[in-house]
C-alpha cells in the first residue's frame, strides 16, 4: 500500500499567495465592474528590456533552422550564460568561477530543493518574517515538529525574529545551527543588510560550520553602493554561504523563467570535504533537473551584456519611482512605512493595531487595494503589511489616490 509524506500535513494552512487571489476573487465577484488595485504578489509589468527580446527572438529563430537547432543542453547552464554570469559577479567586484554557477529556472525552485542536499537533523534557522518556500520546503523534508497555531510558529525551527528595533533585520541566532537562510534585500520588509550585518552571520557560521543560503532575488534593487549585493562581498562567505538569485526581478523573467545558484568550490559542512558539497549540488541537479531553457538562456545572456544590463536596470529604476511614490503616498495618510529605499516592497504597520488580514480586508473593502498580510510570512509580520512596487505607473497612482481618498482611520495615524 502506498503511504504519503505525512510532513505535508503539518503545512500550516493554505499558501499565502493563492489565499489573497481567493480573497480578491470573491471581492471581484459581488463587486462587478469595480476596478483592483494590485500591490500584492510581486509580479513584473513592464516589457522586456529590447536587447533581451531581440536575442530571445533570435534564439527561436536559431531553433527554427535544422543547421542551428540545439535539444538538450548542459544541466547545470550553458557555458556562455555561467561565463556571462562570472563576469556580472566580478564587476561586483566578487571573483566565482563559472563552474560554481548552476543555471535554473528560477530562485524559488532552487530555494526548496537545496535543502535536500542536508541531512535530516539539521537545525534551521530563518528570518522571521520570510518568504515562505525556506520554511515549507524544511517542513515538508521533516526538519520541523508540528505547527503551533498560538505561537504561529513549527517546533523545531530557530525563527530570527525582524522588528523596528533592529531594523527588520536579526542578529544571528545565540544557539547553535545549522542551516540558515538569510534574505536581502528582504522580501517582505525591504530591509537591506548591512555588510557588518552579513560579516556577523558569516563569522557565526564558520565558528559553528553552518551555512547560510543567502537569496539575493532583488540585489539589483540595490541604488545604495555601500551595501552588498552579494554575500560572496563578504570575506570568509565562500567557505559558509550558498546564493541563489535570479532574472525574474532583475529583467523581468518572472514569466520567462531563469534563475540561478551559487556553490562554492570551498563550501564545507560539518562532515565534508572541500568540494563535496559543490560535487553534491551538481549530482542533484544532472540526476533530477534537465537544464533551463535554452531560448531563456539566451535572453539571461542578454540581460549581462552591455545594453542589457542597461535597459534591465531603467525597469528597476521605474520599479523603485513606484515604490518613491507610494511610499509618500501612504505617509501622507498617517500610515508608517518601512523598507521601499533599495528593495521593492514597502512594510506598513498597520493603523489601530488591527491584525494584518483586517487591514488587507480594509484596503480591499475602502479602497480596493490588494496588498500582502505581512502575518502570511511568519508571527514576526503579524501587524504589518507588505505593499508591492510592481505595477503599471498609472495603476500604481490610482492605488495611492484610492487610498488618499478612501482608507478611514480611526485613531493615532489620523493627521
Ligand atoms: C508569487 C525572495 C514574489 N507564485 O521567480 P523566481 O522563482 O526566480 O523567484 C521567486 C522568489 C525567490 N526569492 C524571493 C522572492 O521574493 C521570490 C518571488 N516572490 C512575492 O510576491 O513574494 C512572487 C510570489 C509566487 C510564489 O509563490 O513564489
Amino acid at each position: 500500500m502506498a503511504t504519503i509524506n505525512t510532513h505535508y500535513r503539518k503545512l500550516s494552512a493554505g499558501y499565502l499567495f493563492p489565499e489573497i487571489s481567493r480573497r480578491a476573487k470573491a471581492y471581484q465577484e459581488s463587486h462587478p465592474g469595480v476596478t483592483l488595485h494590485r500591490l500584492g504578489i510581486g509580479n513584473t509589468t513592464e516589457p522586456l528590456p529590447p536587447a533581451v527580446l531581440g536575442a530571445l527572438h533570435h534564439k527561436v529563430d536559431l531553433l527554427g533552422n535544422g543547421a542551428t537547432y540545439t535539444g538538450y543542453g548542459d544541466e547545470q547552464g550553458d557555458t556562455p550564460l555561467r561565463e556571462a554570469l562570472s563576469g556580472y559577479y566580478r564587476s561586483l567586484g566578487v571573483d566565482m568561477l563559472p563552474d560554481e554557477f548552476f543555471v535554473s529556472d528560477g530562485a524559488k525552485s532552487d530555494a526548496a530543493n537545496i535543502q535536500s542536499i542536508f541531512g535530516d537533523d539539521n537545525v534551521v534557522a530563518i528570518q522571521d518574517p520570510a518568504y515562505p518556500v525556506y520554511v515549507d520546503s524544511n517542513v515538508v523534508s521533516g526538519r520541523t515538529e508540528l505547527f503551533d497555531k498560538e505561537k504561529q510558529q513549527y517546533g523545531k525551527l530557530v525563527y530570527l525574529a525582524g522588528s523596528q528595533e533592529n531594523g527588520f533585520f536579526p542578529a544571528p541566532p545565540r544557539e547553535k545551527v545549522d542551516l540558515i537562510y538569510l534574505c536581502s534585500p528582504n522580501n517582505p520588509t525591504g530591509a537591506v543588510a548591512t555588510h557588518a550585518q552579513l560579516q556577523s552571520f558569516v563569522d557565526y557560521a564558520r565558528a559553528h560550520k553552518a551555512i547560510i543560503i543567502f537569496d539575493a532575488a532583488y540585489a539589483e534593487y540595490i541604488g545604495d553602493s555601500s551595501l552588498p549585493r552579494t554575500i560572496f562581498e563578504i570575506p570568509g562567505a565562500r567557505e559558509c554561504a550558498i546564493e541563489i538569485n535570479s532574472f525574474s526581478k532583475f529583467a523581468g523573467f518572472t514569466g520567462v523563467r531563469l534563475g540561478w545558484t551559487i556553490v562554492p568550490k570551498e563550501l564545507q559542512a560539518e562532515n565534508t570535504k572541500s568540494g563535496e558539497l559543490h560535487a553534491m549540488w551538481f549530482r542533484r541537479q544532472v540526476t533530477f533537473f534537465n537544464g533551463a531553457s535554452n531560448i531563456a538562456q539566451a535572453g539571461g545572456i542578454a540581460v549581462l551584456g552591455e545594453e542589457g544590463l542597461a535597459q534591465s536596470r531603467a525597469i528597476i529604476a521605474y520599479y523603485m519611482e513606484n515604490a518613491r511614490i507610494i511610499r509618500e503616498g501612504l505617509r501622507s495618510v498617517g500610515l508608517t512605512v518601512f523598507g521601499g529605499d533599495n528593495a521593492p516592497y514597502l512594510w506598513v504597520r498597520t493603523p489601530d493595531g488591527i491584525s494584518s488580514w483586517e487591514f488587507f480586508d480594509q484596503l480591499l473593502n475602502q479602497c480596493q487595494v490588494i496588498a500582502t498580510p505581512g502575518s502570511g510570512f511568519g508571527a514576526a509580520g503579524e501587524g504589518f503589511i507588505r505593499v508591492s512596487a510592481f505595477g503599471h505607473r498609472e495603476n500604481v497612482l490610482k492605488a495611492v489616490e484610492s487610498i488618499r481618498k478612501n482608507l478611514r482611520l480611526r485613531k493615532e495615524e489620523t493627521r
